[in-house]
């Protein structure tokens, strides 16, 4: 799309009536009336009317910056979860409540019609959601960061739960006819991506095959309407010669979907074409762009950070030197600083089996020129390691120089490849971080200094997990405070709410808040065909991806055991009991299948046994997504974060919770372990054995049956009784064998504890409810000190980024205004 300059006219905010126009307009275009328009058509509608509305802040927010030529982030990443676009764009716009008003004038339900936009299929599960989090948190600061990731045609997959309680995985068609009505195709950004062909003995990239890339743009505005952001997804362009080659067919799938199947040889290769592409494309982007502004690439370091989200866009480290040597005639060494320099790596997971790792004989045939210089940057790192182990024995040289290696058993290790190339690796969470540190780069600080591995403990956008889906919590805050400053500065609730939090107006409004959020939920469950279940039931919530270490099956075990003790004994006082989960399972992963599966069986029997009436219900909700997550979050009592400790990197859902004022039933785990020392203990349901208990029992040869309890025929344990159940009463029999043999995940170890803290969660709530409200308050003023604002500010001083506004946003100069210290700490002009 052409998109013009700015005229003065798009400074002024349109009125409804404007807006009115402007949509009918829109739908004239798309040969659509008032009468005949759908609401599918409203959407587009309002989707382009807002598009259009900002197109012009974003080109002056790009043309300051550039002009200005500071320092700018890019953000490299497979996934990213933004869930709907039109609020955040609304408001960056200034005309949601106009739009709003337009549409009621238009006979159109606001709220039906914004429902309409589908999530866009971009990314699956916390890493690609966190990505988005910066996105907004990077806007609403003004800070010069571009967004880079790839488009997909089709997302992840669409969820459908069939008769028999299985998932099943449907195409994510998320496009409307074809088109995201909130895209930019920008052919003016377009760039040639080779693959395949040999690296010669002049270390010349030959005979390659060349697919061109253009960029298709999204607007990320910032929430006060004062500059617009870029994320920028890369397309196969449409001319690409695609036929009469292998690479050419494959790059044809290029951007069909997010993790295609990487089972056989081709799915493979698909994989590690995506990421070439995605990190190709966007470095020949960065370098372009650093060359408008400057005569060379000498000062790029300088200009330029670039962060490796993950390891799928770890190639940036060899793209960017092939670039830089091959390219732009740069020397070895020199184009090592400037990559060592500019770039730094987020890891997210330290499960072996998420660390990419590439054969080299395949990687050599897709990137030969790559593979030449990763040989490179592993002779350097060897020569680096001797050089300053000189003095020690030589043993110990060699294991260090095991351990370090970029190529290890005849694969390319990439998180090797993003750490030991990079200025710095951080993790996700301090626990997380520090185990980085010693178990998966155990050397890298020896080697670099501490800073090599830092901490940036993740956070959430509150606009995207408060504002939008909370409002009327919102209000309250806003009205509580007296201001609405909270929304760039969270962590003003924590102190601001501190006396309210035992005021009965405040307190009942929160309540009241709490019941209507719940009722939302519970209509929602319903209208899917869930059971029907009341607003006053205790909402117990495990969402998230299925994952062995994320255990939804202790939670299976605990619905098993509680509908037991129910039936044995069911004059006991218990609150009425709501269990909800969501969350899709990779397709080719067969426990994590089973188990959503066994969820859903135990939903059926439990749901439809008349001995348990409204005692307890089960509700899977299907095809578990943003805005699905912006219905169920704000409805929660209790929050499970329940992942075998040492697992879970960090954990953004629990932040999101706490945040909408639920209480945490966790592990030791992640960013579990920060929330508590918040919140303070007691106001969190910590339990099961910490890492360290862990590890020291896998030393000492760990027996679950140590675990598992009585075996006695007629009085068994809680735990064996509700695997037997599972055993005998299921078809997923075969998920307790895991239990039985090795308990890789500690299910045995950590299930009494588990038990016992939800009756006390379950008992508190029953028999306390103004002790439960105060601590539901207590979690939101803790749940604010996660705010994904605070992360990104974090980053920005690592990049060495500052934020930037276009003149006339800039605050004006003299004491008496108010400005919120992060658009005051403006950058000397380059200009
Ligand atoms: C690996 C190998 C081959 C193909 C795919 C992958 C792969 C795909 C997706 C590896 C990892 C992912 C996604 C990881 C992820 O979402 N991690 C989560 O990141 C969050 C943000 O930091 C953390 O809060 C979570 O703890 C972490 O699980």
């Amino acid at each position: 799309m052409n998109h013009s300059v700015t005229d003065s006219d798009s400074f002024q905010v349109p009125s409804a009536k404007d807006l009115q126009q402007a949509l009918l307009t829109t739908l004239k275009r798309h040969k659509k009336t008032r009468q005949s328009a759908s609401l599918t058509d409203w959407y587009v509608a309002v989707a382009e009317t807002a598009r259009e509305r900002l197109l012009g802040l974003w080109e002056e927010s790009q043309k300051a910056r550039n002009m200005a030529g500071i320092k700018t982030a890019h953000y490299l990443s497979i996934e990213y979860l933004p869930g709907p676009h039109t609020w955040a764009s609304l408001h960056g716009a200034s005309i949601h409540d106009a739009m709003c008003e337009a549409l009621e004038n238009l006979g159109q339900n606001p709220k039906e019609v914004f429902g309409h936009e589908p999530d866009p299929g971009l990314g699956n599960g916390g890493l690609g959601r966190l990505a988005s989090c910066f996105a907004d948190s990077a806007a609403c600061l003004h800070l010069p960061v571009v967004f880079y990731g790839l488009f997909y045609r089709d997302g992840f997959f669409r969820q459908h739960i069939n008769g028999d309680g299985r998932q099943e995985a449907l195409p994510d068609k998320w496009l409307i006819d074809g088109v995201n009505p909130w895209g930019v195709v920008r052919e003016d950004r377009r760039y040639t991506v080779k693959f395949h062909g040999w690296q010669n003995d002049r270390f010349e990239w030959v005979d390659a095959i060349e697919i061109p890339g253009i960029a298709h743009d999204i607007m990320i505005p910032a929430y006060d309407g004062k500059g617009v952001n870029t994320k920028r997804l890369w397309n196969v362009a449409s001319d690409a010669k695609i036929s009469g080659s292998e690479f050419g067919e494959i790059a044809g799938f290029i951007n069909d979907r997010l993790y295609p199947s990487d089972k056989d040889e081709r799915g493979k290769k698909l994989r590690l074409m995506q990421e070439y592409f995605l990190v190709s494309c966007s470095l020949q982007d960065i370098i372009a762009r650093h060359l408008d502004n400057h005569p060379s690439l000498d000062n790029l370091a300088e200009f330029v950070a670039i962060q490796i989200n993950d390891t799928h866009p770890a190639l940036a480290v060899p793209e960017l030197m092939r670039l830089l040597v091959d390219e732009h005639g740069m020397d070895w060494k020199k184009a090592c600083e400037i990559v060592r320099t500019a770039c730094a790596y987020t890891n997210h997971t330290l499960l072996p089996e998420a660390l990419e790792r590439w054969h080299t004989g395949l990687f050599q045939y897709v990137l030969p020129r790559h593979y030449g210089i990763i040989q490179g940057l592993q002779a350097d790192l060897m020569n680096e390691v001797e050089t300053k182990m000189a003095c020690r024995p030589q043993q110990e040289k060699w294991d260090v120089q095991a351990r370090v290696s970029l190529v290890h058993e005849g694969h390319i290790r990439m998180g090797h490849v993003a750490a030991f190339c990079t200025r710095q690796t951080n993790g996700v969470s301090k626990m997380h971080s520090e185990l980085m540190a010693k178990t998966l780069f155990p050397d890298l600080r020896a080697l670099r200094g501490e800073d090599a591995i830092v901490n940036h403990t993740n956070g959430i956008t509150p606009r995207g997990w408060l504002l939008e889906p909370n409002p009327e919590l919102a209000i309250l805050i806003t009205e509580t405070l007296g201001h609405e400053n909270w929304i760039s500065d969270l962590p003003q609730i924590s102190s601001g709410l501190w006396g309210p939090r035992s005021d009965p107006d405040f307190r009942n409004r929160f309540r009241d808040i709490k019941r209507a959020n719940k009722q939302r939920l519970a209509d929602f469950v319903k209208q899917l065909g869930g059971p029907q279940v009341s607003p006053d039931a205790f909402f117990d919530i495990h969402v998230k991806r299925f994952h062995e270490y994320k255990r939804q099956l202790l939670n299976a075990l605990h619905v098993v055991a509680l509908y037991q003790d129910i039936i044995q004994n069911p004059g006991q006082p218990r609150p009425d009991t709501v269990k909800i989960f969501a969350g899709k399972a990779a397709d080719s992963y067969d426990a994590a299948k089973d188990c959503l599966a066994l969820v859903n069986f135990l939903a059926k029997k439990i749901n439809n046994d008349p001995q348990i009436g409204d005692k307890l219900k089960i509700a899977f909700i299907p095809n578990y997504n943003v805005s699905v997550a912006r219905i169920i979050v704000p409805a929660a009592d209790l929050s499970e974060q329940i992942s075998t400790a040492g697992e879970e990197a960090s954990g953004t859902s629990n932040m999101k919770f706490a945040l909408n004022g639920a209480l945490t039933i966790g592990t030791q785990d992640g960013a579990n372990v920060e929330i508590g020392e918040k919140v303070g203990r007691s106001n969190i349901f910590f339990f099961g054995r910490t890492k360290d208990d862990l590890t020291a029992l896998q030393q000492n040869g760990y027996n679950p049956m140590d675990f598992i309890g009585s075996s006695d025929e007629h009085n068994p344990s809680r735990l064996r009784r509700a695997l037997r159940f599972i055993q005998t009463e299921t078809p997923y029999g075969s998920l307790t064998e895991s239990v039985w043999s090795g308990d890789r995940w500690a299910l045995a170890t950590d299930f009494s504890d588990y038990w016992d803290k939800q009756e006390a969660a379950r008992g508190l709530y029953l028999h306390d409810p103004e002790s439960w409200l105060t601590k539901s308050i207590d979690n939101m003023r803790a749940g604010s000190r996660f705010s994904s604002d605070s992360t990104m500010r974090e980053y920005a001083e690592a990049w060495g980024i500052q934020p930037f506004l276009a003149e006339r946003f800039r605050p004006t100069q003299g004491p008496s205004r108010p400005v919120r210290t992060q658009t005051q700490e403006l950058p000397a002009l380059h200009t």
